[in-house]
């Protein structure tokens, strides 16, 4: 049987890389041979992590723009990769109830983040001759529902925004792709959505047999990023079989 060999693909960078699908991504992408860099707020998990796979920890809130300066100087000249992965939703009021500090914090994350990072780490991979962005995208940036409108704002910012970038960068050798998941069952998610409260976590993925897990996205960004230099997914959405749209979920 032929033994299969794993050749140095570069750097990778993945943020929001502490848990979930970004934790899942560094796995895969180390796997693939990619020096990952962790970067996350928590540093004790992305220590932890990096660690684990081999790859490197960096302290990284992507709302700071010193700690992204800080992550751009960790990088270096070359970055193959980029999984601008950091983002979340945080609350579910209807418009009419609408907390604006919360709104404020979506933008800040999923699409002011995703800026700041870019803009940071651009250099680094157009230097590679060979990069590649994955934007962590949702469902939720391509239909509306009753009280998303925060997050389903942010994450409409979050699929503009890449493509826009596409357009702005089609002469240079980067590719831009935004991975779109529906519904994820990870440990915070819906944990961080509903402040804490389980119970309404629980609630989210009740009776779904087999929501998707960390795991299957993070194959579907490292499938995208391992795809040859001259093949740009522009986007893949992603969702359970149970979930044939966002309100029709199979409940058992
Ligand atoms: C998560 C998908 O359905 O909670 O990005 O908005 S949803």
């Amino acid at each position: 049987m032929a033994t299969t060999q794993q050749v140095p693909r570069g750097r990778a960078v993945v943020t929001g890389a502490s848990s979930g699908i970004g934790e899942a991504t560094a796995r895969r992408l180390a796997a693939e041979g990619y020096d990952v860099i962790c970067a996350a707020r928590r540093t004790d998990r992305i220590e932890a992590l990096a660690g684990e796979i081999g790859g490197t920890a960096v302290q990284c809130d992507v709302t700071s723009d010193s700690d992204v300066a800080a992550l751009a100087e960790a990088v270096g000249p070359t970055l193959s990769v980029l999984v601008n992965n950091a983002g979340g939703a945080f609350g579910l009021a209807p418009v009419a109830s609408a907390d604006t500090e919360q709104w404020r914090q979506m933008y800040d994350v999923n699409v002011l983040g995703l800026m700041r990072v870019t803009r940071a780490l651009l250099p680094a991979l157009i230097a590679s001759g060979a990069g590649v962005i994955v934007n962590v995208g949702s469902t939720a940036g391509r239909i509306a529902y009753e009280g998303g409108a925060g997050y389903t704002a942010a994450k409409h910012g979050t699929k503009v925004v890449t493509e826009t970038l596409r357009l702005e960068l089609f002469d240079q050798p980067v590719r831009v792709s935004e991975v779109a998941p529906g519904m994820v069952h990870t440990e915070e998610f819906s944990l961080v959505r509903f402040g804490g409260d389980q119970e309404r976590a629980d609630a989210v993925y009740a009776g779904v047999a087999e929501p998707l897990v960390a795991d299957d996205v993070a194959d579907a960004i490292t499938w995208i990023a391992t795809r040859p230099a001259h093949v740009n997914i522009d986007e893949l959405v992603i969702k359970p079989r149970a979930q044939a749209a966002q309100h029709k979920v199979h409940r058992v």
